[in-house]
């Protein structure tokens, strides 16, 4: 790759003689020139600026003397490779991890650094019709700098590190903060084991690869969740396996369809009546056994998860009723409805019997862990309410739920028959000591 500079400041870019990026230039894996833009200027001073048109304070760069400059910068190649004309300026579009991947594709990149209060806007627009030249204003970030010479610097590094070659080990491009996978980096440890008193995480010592990656993942998902939740909103559903599903519901995250989102378990109210409703007409029918015909089951959920019945559950001081919902758009995700004191199948004693009644999530969220965290919301709640055990009923060929409760800790206690629309169907009955605090 070829990079040119143009700059009143060249002094300013030594740095890039440095480290990889000076390396990559004596190795040749970069062509990288910088240019005094007063070497294009016709005046024995030398001037670059000169007053705003329409008045205001400061100088602003003259088109005359950039356009002399980068016309010999542009003309001075003689494959006539297309060439990025890159003009940083606080109005640019921000850079990016994915800016600069772009970037590092071009074959030339030619960077226009500004000063005072920046360049003739002709310049830009300029360039812009001149065939083979790509211009873009680009921001390092939404902060004011005295010229474009740090972005220049910013830039370079970004770019050139993507380079093939530049890197010693490519495998330390992917792990990082904004690479491929959309995360910020774990934290990383190197000798000593103890420090000042703090101790390197037992995991990476142990040589168990499996374990250490599953740990740095779900510091990365953690740490992007608390500084960075823009990006793991953008994360792809596909990218986040049931490991990282269950890392993000225990940070308070559901994985939507379209992607990672924040979603909060609470006690349903009033207003979630109707929203309540429509949620549980829409679940039911999914935790039914196809043999079941609609008819009984729409005769079901017309009679017992009706509006009205909603309205009634709500205000039953002996029913506990949650509900997850999208932090943001307050749609409801789940629910969940304890009925306390009731007896399970079988056994007289109610007391201190919680009986959960219904647990629902839509089906486009399943395996976001919300079911575990409403589960455990309305556990909790019941054993505030005193409850001991809780106990449910799933039908028999529900192998999925089955398999939900029994990994949350339920067993099997027995059967029960459960009329659904005057048609009996056989559940399996679950059940649970409540552990308070
Ligand atoms: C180029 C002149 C200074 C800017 C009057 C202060 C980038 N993220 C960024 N912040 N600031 C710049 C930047 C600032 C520049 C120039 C880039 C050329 N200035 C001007 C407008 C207000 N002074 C930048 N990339």
């Amino acid at each position: 790759m070829r990079i040119d500079v143009l700059t009143i400041f060249p002094d300013y870019l030594a740095p890039l003689d440095l480290s990889l990026v000076g390396k990559a230039r004596r190795s040749g894996l970069l062509d990288l020139a910088v240019h005094d833009l007063r070497d294009w200027t016709a005046d024995r001073h030398r001037t670059v600026d000169d007053t705003p048109f329409g008045g205001g304070a400061g100088m602003v760069m003259r088109p005359d003397v950039w356009g002399e400059a980068l016309d010999a910068v542009l003309a001075d190649d003689d494959a006539g490779q297309p060439a990025v004309l890159l003009v940083p300026g606080p109005g640019g579009e921000v850079l990016t991890q994915r800016t600069a991947e772009e970037l590092a594709g071009a074959r030339r990149l030619v960077i226009a650094c500004g000063r005072y209060e920046g360049i003739d806007a002709r310049v830009a627009e300029h360039y812009a019709t001149r065939p083979g030249v790509e211009v873009r204003e680009i921001s390092i970030g939404d902060y004011v700098l005295n010229g474009g010479e740090v972005a220049a610097l910013v830039v370079i590094e970004a770019v050139a590190r993507l380079l093939p070659g530049v890197v010693g080990n490519p495998e330390s491009l992917v792990e990082e903060s904004h690479g491929a996978a959309g995360l910020l980096e774990y934290p990383v440890y190197t000798k000593p084991p103890e420090w000042r008193g703090h101790a390197v995480p037992e995991v990476l010592t142990s040589g168990h690869h499996g374990k250490v990656a599953r740990w740095r993942r779900d510091r990365a998902l953690e740490r992007t969740a608390a500084r960075r939740p823009d990006l793991l909103a953008r994360l792809a559903p596909d990218a986040l396996d049931p490991a990282d599903r269950r890392v993000l519901a225990d940070l308070g995250w559901y994985v939507a369809p379209e992607g990672p989102r924040r979603a909060v378990v609470r006690p349903a109210e009033p207003a979630d009546t109707a929203a309540l409703a429509a949620l549980a007409a829409a679940t039911f029918p999914l935790a039914c056994p196809p043999s079941l015909g609609a008819d009984a089951v729409a005769a079901f959920v017309a009679t017992h998860l009706d509006e009205a019945s909603f309205a009634r559950y709500l205000t039953d001081p002996q029913r506990l009723l949650h509900v997850a919902a999208d932090e943001v758009t307050g749609a409801l995700l789940g629910y969940t409805m304890v009925v306390l004191d009731s007896p399970r199948p079988g056994l007289e004693e109610g007391a201190g019997s919680a009986e959960l009644s219904k647990c629902y999530v839509r089906p486009d969220v399943h395996g976001s862990g919300l079911a575990r965290r409403l589960l455990a919301a309305c556990t909790a709640a019941a054993g505030a309410r005193g409850a001991e055990t809780i106990w449910l009923g799933t039908n028999v060929a529900n192998r999925r739920a089955r398999r939900f409760y029994e990994r949350s800790g339920f067993t099997v206690v027995g059967r029960r028959t459960f009329d659904v629309g005057g048609v009996p169907n056989d559940d399996v009955v679950l059940s649970t000591p409540i552990t308070v605090g």
